[in-house]
Formats: structure tokens, sequence, C-alpha cells
């Protein structure tokens, strides 16, 4: 890692800078682009607007309040999440706990705000306004200049500690003065709905502490403040009724607020299986967790903490630098946007995208914590849209492609805990769904049945399969456990989880299928998710995106027990079954067929549909590749028809496979309209409403431009669009988990390095083999093998850099 640290160095000179808010005037500025040294920043010279009560507007039947979904600034640790406006005259920072779920619009749980915490400030006009989100730091700032005094608010969450910390200071002594003022949302009096939820806000000494129940589940949560300021003067006070605790803070130099919370809630197999009621019975009430953690951040103090967040994130967050232009735009994140939706295209806002995604996912993907759902770890509503949940037709993929190539690995580990806790219950799903539709496939013995998922899923219970998407969604999440593997060559990882999880889901999609009387083996029934006909869910026997995803597991196990070495007779049945499976089809309109019964395109279903999922083959799947051409170019009709219009995921979806057809101009401009259309002033992604799978396949969908590794080798700049003739990344990962660093210009590559993590044979694609030129760090020339006029490989050592020219 050192070495590779020193390349980068000499590589990318310009990241070379020191933190710096400026006081940027709120008068417009020019827009000139620097090319000093350039930070990833989200920023904007006004705080967040507020219009008032919230969730006036609908979206898809869900509340969608504009102030909280286009402005505030997200930060989080995985396991908690916050909404920061930025105002001067009332703050407000949303708490949201992942755990903290009521009963969803669904009568199934679903995710709920815990907080609004207001401090009271009175700064009206502030002059100078700024508010920062530093996506290099994971920090978020304000600074304003009110009567003569400078201002300045910090805003982290730290994820050792599961704390969030903010600073109030001031640059004159005495004059941080505000009321601290939270606020439980949705109190409900306990009713035949369900619906009801307790909660008190009390006040004392330097402590506030929120806490109650939840009806639907029974589940106490608690949250606790902690007030510490430097010089001034504090007192709590509470209502007559004690429902309503404050902290009055006067005239003093800093103020220090470290915030916890947490729920009864436990990741464990049994939740799954209990009524709502019962899932959380006997569990630790959170109040000794809660005081624990405020106790030792204390110990720790705020500047301690403030190095342990930034040594922990920035180990993640600094492991892949993307640079498209030297230039950073020294204009507002939201105008910089607009002025993109004008035709005024920066590729600093290209990058910020992508970078956007990986902060993103490290603030809600954390182990220990639940992963991150529909909204990530944000969210102010009380029902939230689709209950927060993890959806399985593509939206909790999605929220995972970028993961492995980006650099994030470990990231997964949280949602790999959340599907292993449910795994006995999803046991039970695959057995009634076995019973249901296929009974003589049913096995005696209840674990040979394996396990299934369907789409709408969340932190308190998973559905199984059927409706409008068929089977082939546990095949489709079972993708991301291959690729956990591949990409880390960990075989402890496929032993103990990736093979565990590919064989159960075989076993079950093994007993999925049925001989059709021409001899293939088809899923029955079958649904292409969510795809309608004449106005109902279209049901049939083998559409493509079940066949696929059933090969692609079925494929990914055989691979898997080969290198385990694992002899088992069901192996010979899957191998039987891929043969039969005959997956893909081409159509007569050239296309990608949806169903095996469709003729021209689009015979059957909307033909715009925002799913597309016969082409999962091709993305996240690999049975359509460059060595199935024919498929290939049918896939290109089938995007083509499908239409580049859509919603936010919908169109990152549609940007990985276009770069899986290596058309970078074309992925390029999904990209763009992705930016143009979906994307928010802060850079979050909506369907809408507000919905994070979208940012999360947009930063997967770059990486897919720029690097891809599923053929068998490592491609660099797959599909590399006009616009992006010259730049460089770092740090992007290949299967193989080579670690890979490329510069280019005029879309040439200048330099390419290698870190191979794991050691191994490396095999690349070049422009002409024969000139290749590898070379060890120390110098030494590496013997290239020929394997083609366009692929080489080399031999690697685990942990060696390997420096290759004349690509
Ligand atoms: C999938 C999509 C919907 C929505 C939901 C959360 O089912 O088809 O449009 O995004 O997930």
């Amino acid at each position: 890692m050192k070495r590779l640290i020193v390349f980068i160095s000499i590589f990318f000179m310009n990241y070379a800078g020191v933190t710096l808010y400026a006081q940027n005037s709120s008068k417009r500025v020019a827009d000139v682009e620097t090319n000093q040294s350039k930070k990833s920043v989200l920023w904007y010279n006004e705080p967040a607007p507020n219009s008032g009560s919230v969730s006036r507007v609908k979206s898809r039947g869900f509340p969608y309040d504009e102030d909280w979904e286009r402005w505030s600034l997200p930060i989080g640790n995985g396991y908690m999440g916050a909404s920061v406006f930025g105002r001067t005259d009332t703050e407000r920072i949303q708490l949201t706990e992942k755990t903290l779920g009521n009963k969803g619009p669904y009568n199934r749980g679903g995710l709920t705000s815990f907080a609004d915490i207001y401090l009271d400030i009175h700064h009206q006009v502030p002059m100078n306004y700024r508010r920062v989100l530093s996506l290099d730091d994971a920090i978020s700032t304000v600074s304003y200049e009110y009567d003569g005094v400078n201002y300045m608010r910090e805003y982290f969450a730290n994820y050792p500690s599961n704390v969030i910390v903010v600073k109030l200071k001031a640059d004159k002594p005495g004059k941080v003065t505000f009321l601290l003022r939270p606020v439980l949302p949705y109190l409900r009096e306990y009713n035949d709905e369900k619906n009801g939820r307790t909660g008190r806000v009390s006040a004392q000494g330097d402590l506030i502490t929120m806490t109650g129940e939840v009806q639907f589940f029974r589940l106490p949560y608690e949250a606790q403040i902690k007030v510490l300021p430097s010089g001034g003067m504090m007192s709590a006070f509470n209502d007559a009724d004690g429902d309503h605790g404050m902290i009055q803070v006067n005239n003093a130099d800093s103020v220090v607020l470290l915030i916890a919370a947490g729920t009864s809630y436990q990741l464990n197999e049994t939740l799954f299986t209990l009524a709502p009621e019962n899932k959380f019975t006997g569990n630790e009430h959170p109040h000794a967790a809660v005081t624990r953690r405020i106790a030792q951040a204390i110990q720790k103090g705020e500047a301690a903490l403030r190095m342990e967040h930034l040594k922990d994130y920035r180990e993640l967050y600094g492991r892949v630098e993307l640079s498209l232009t030297n230039k950073q735009s020294n204009i507002p994140t939201d105008r910089l946007l607009l002025d993109y939706k004008n035709g005024k295209e920066k590729r600093y806002l290209e990058e910020l995208l992508f970078q956007y995604g990986r902060y993103l996912l490290i603030a809600s993907s954390r182990k220990g914590a639940l992963p991150p759902n529909l909204q990530g770890v944000w969210s102010q509503y009380d029902y939230s849209p689709w209950s927060g949940g993890y959806w399985h037709n593509i939206n909790i993929q999605m929220n995972y492609w970028p993961v492995f190539n980006t650099n994030l690995a470990e990231l997964f580990e949280s949602y790999v805990d959340y599907n292993e806790a449910f795994r006995k219950e999803a046991n039970q799903k695959a057995i009634a769904y076995l019973k249901k539709y296929n009974p003589s496939a049913l096995a005696a013995d209840p674990e040979e049945n394996g396990w299934t998922i369907g789409t709408g899923a969340n932190a308190f219970a998973i559905p199984g399969p059927g409706g409008h998407s068929g089977p082939g969604t546990g095949g489709f999440t079972t993708k991301l456990f291959w690729d956990y593997y591949d990409f880390t060559r960990d075989e402890k990882i496929l032993r103990e989880h990736t093979y565990p999880a590919i064989l159960g889901m075989s076993k079950f999609l093994s007993k999925t299928l049925r001989l059709s009387p021409d001899g293939f083996l088809l899923a029955e029934p079958s649904a292409s998710p969510e795809q309608r006909h004449q106005g109902e869910y279209y049901q049939t026997k083998g559409c493509t995106f079940d066949q696929s995803m059933i090969y692609e597991n079925h494929n990914d196990v055989l691979k898997a027990a080969h290198i385990l070495k694992i002899k088992d007779p069901f192996l010979r049945l899957v191998k039987e079954q891929i043969g039969k499976l005959d997956a893909i089809h081409i159509g007569e309109s050239g296309q990608i067929k949806e169903y095996r019964e469709e003729k021209k395109y689009s015979d059957i279903g909307d033909p715009h549909h925002r799913h597309i999922s016969h082409l999962c083959a091709l993305y996240p799947g690999t049975l359509i590749n460059g060595t199935t051409p024919e498929w290939m170019k049918a896939s290109i009709v089938t995007l083509d028809n499908r239409g580049d219009k859509s919603t936010g995921w919908a169109m990152a979806h549609r940007l990985n496979l276009w770069a899986r057809t290596k058309d970078g101009n074309r992925a390029f401009k999904l990209y763009q309209q992705l930016l143009k259309t979906g994307i928010l002033e802060n850079l979050w992604d909506v369907h809408p409403p507000f919905q994070i799978d979208g940012n999360f396949g947009a930063t997967a969908g770059v990486a897919e431009m720029l690097l891809q590794s599923h053929e068998g080798y490592i491609e660099p700049l797959p599909a590399l669009p006009d616009a992006w003739s010259s730049g460089s990344y770092k740090g992007l990962v290949a299967r193989g988990n080579f670690v890979c660093s490329v510069k280019w210009s005029n879309k040439q590559i200048t330099r390419m390095q290698i870190l191979s993590r794991s050691g191994g044979e490396c095999i690349l694609k070049c422009n002409h083999a024969g000139t290749v030129a590898v070379n060890a760090e120390d110098g030494r020339k590496v013997k290239v093998k020929v394997l083609g006029e366009h692929l080489i490989s080399f031999a690697t050592k685990a942990g060696g850099t390997y420096d290759i020219r004349n690509l």
C-alpha cells in the first residue's frame, strides 16, 4: 500500500492541498474555474429554505418535502444519519436511526424519523454565508458573519464511537448563544390502528434525553444529547408535563453537542419469524448502550473524536481518486447543477457525483449497522417511501453495485449480516413457495429447499417472491455474493459467505423449474419485474430475467465448488439444468426478448418500462458479453427501444448497461441525463421521491466506463466518452483483486499501474500486445505472455505493484 501511495503522489500531484473554508461573499460569484488544489465539496451560499410544514407534496403516493429532499446535507455513520439544514435563525438537524421502525405503509413495519433537533440562534440576516459538505473529510460546515462576529459550525458522524458531533464556535469570546430544543415527531396515543408512538424530551443539567416506544413493535428507543460548552452559562428547562425539555446556552466561547441514538432492535434470525409485537421482547432497553456511548465520547473529547472520524473515513474514501479536470469550479453546487442542466457542462460536477456515491455508501453501510435502505440512512418521514425497505428486484442490489469496483468491499458486510440473519425465514419462504407452485419438487429435508427472497423486504420482515417479480430476484441478489469473492479473492469469504448463499439459492431455484414440451427447463410461474400487460402484472413461464438469473447463480455455484474442491451430487443437477435453461432469445425486431412468447419488441408489456430486467444478463450478470456478439447487438436494440428517459435508478441501470456494450458516448449520455433530470440540488437522486439507489448506480456506472473485468481480463477505459478525452483515476478494483490506476490523454492510456492484492495471473486487454512493457516496483522487467493481438498476461505476487507502459 505504501508503494502505491508513493506512486500516486507523483502521478496525481494536484491532489495535495490544505483544507480551507473560504468565506466567500454571498453575492453572486463569477463562474471562474480555478486550478488550485482540488477538493470534492458540495457547497451553497444560502441555508436550506424553510417553506413551512413538511410533506405537503406527494410523489407516487409518498410525501415529498422539497426543503429536506433538495437542500439538506446528509452526514451518517451507518447507524445514524443526520440531515443538516444550515439555518442561522433556527437550525434544524433531522436525525434518523435505521432501526427505528413503526407500522409503515404496508403494515409490515417501516423506517420512521427519530427526531428533529432545533437550535434557536436568531441570527436573521447573516453575511458571507457558506455551508459546505466536504466529501474528502465527511464533515459539513456552516460559516457566516453576523453583527461583526464570524460564526462557524461543524458536523460529523463518527462511526467507531457511533456518535454525531456538532461544534458551534465564534471568533470572539462569549458569542455562542442558542436554545437547544429537540422535538420527537409523529407522536400519537396508542390506538387500534397500531400507529401510536410515545415519547418525551427531558432536560437535566447538561443532558437532554429523548425516550419513548413505538406501539407497532413495542420498540423502545432513546437518544441523548450532551451539551459541552466552553465558557458561558447553561440552564436546562422542562415544561410542566416534563415532556419538552430544552437547554439554553448563553455567551459561550464554543459548544460541542454529542448525539447518540438507539433502539432495542437486534438483528438476529428470530426477529424475522416473530409477530411485530414480539420481535424485540426481552431485548435490552437502549438506555444503557446510549449512555455508555455518550460517556465514552465525553472521555475522548471533540478533538479526538474528530481525528478518529477522519482516520476511519479517509482510509475508505481516499482509496479512489478520479480526475476529469484539473479545475475546481468556484460556484455553489446548486448553480453548478443548474448550469449543467442548461448545457454548461462541468467535468467537476461529473467527478463530484461519482465520489458522492462513494461518500453516501460509507455514510450508510457499515459493519454492525443495517445496510443502506431506499433512503440510505436518511428519512424525515413518518412512513418512509416504500417503508424505507430493502427492495430486492433491483434497488438493494444497485445500492451495492459500486461497492467492489470502487474499492469499498468491506462495506458489503452490513448486507451480508442482514441477509444471513433472514436466511432461516427465507428458507421458510422457499418451502411455502414450492408448496404453492411446485409441490412435487419439494424436498423432505427442509434445508434442501434452500432460500428465496421477494421484492419488498425491510429491517423487520421479508416476503417470498411471486406476483410481479419472479424467483430470479434471488439470483439477482446472489450475484453480489459471487462478486464479493471475485473482487476480493478471499477464500474465507468464498467458503463462509459466498458458497452457502449461492448453493442455497441454487437449491431453491433448481426446484422452481419445469420441463417444457420442447425439453427446456423453465421457471414457472415467472415474471419480469413489475412489467404489465393490458393493465395487469404479466405472469408467464421462463421469462428472460428468471432464466438468466438462474443461469448466473447456477454458473457461479459451479465455479465456487471447483475452487473449493467440493464434491456434491447436487452439483451434477446444477450442471444438467444449466444446459437446459435456454435463457436468451433474439426476437423479430432484433431485440433481446423479455419473454419467450414475444415476437416483435414490446408485443408484451410497456415498451418504455423503467425496469429492463431481461438485460440483467448483461449487467450485473455476464451471460451476455463480448463473446456473444449477436446477443450484444440485440441488447443494443433493446436498449434503444426501451429509451433513455426514465426514473433515477432506471437511468442508472441503463448507464451501466451502455457501459457494458462499450459505447462510452452513449453511457455518458445516460450519465448526463441522470445528472440533468434525476439529481437534486444536494445531489441526491430522485425516483421521485428521493431514492438513493440512483446515486449508487451512477457511481457504479462511471466506474464501469473506466474499468471492466467481467470477461476474464482487465480492460482499462472500456467505455471512455469523447468528453473525457484526458484524465486519470486511482484505486478502482478489478476482479482478481487488482487495484488499477490509469492516466490517459487524447483517449490514449499513457500509464497504468496495478497493485496485485491477492497475487495470481493478471490478464490485461491492450491495444498492441507486442509492445507492452511491465515492470515491477524494483524496476525489474516482468515477463509478459502474449495471449492474442490485444491480450497479455503476467504473473503477479500478492502485494506487488506493476507499472505498465505502451498499452
Ligand atoms: C421497485 C421499483 C419502484 C420503486 C421501488 C422502491 O419496485 O419498480 O419503481 O423504485 O422499487
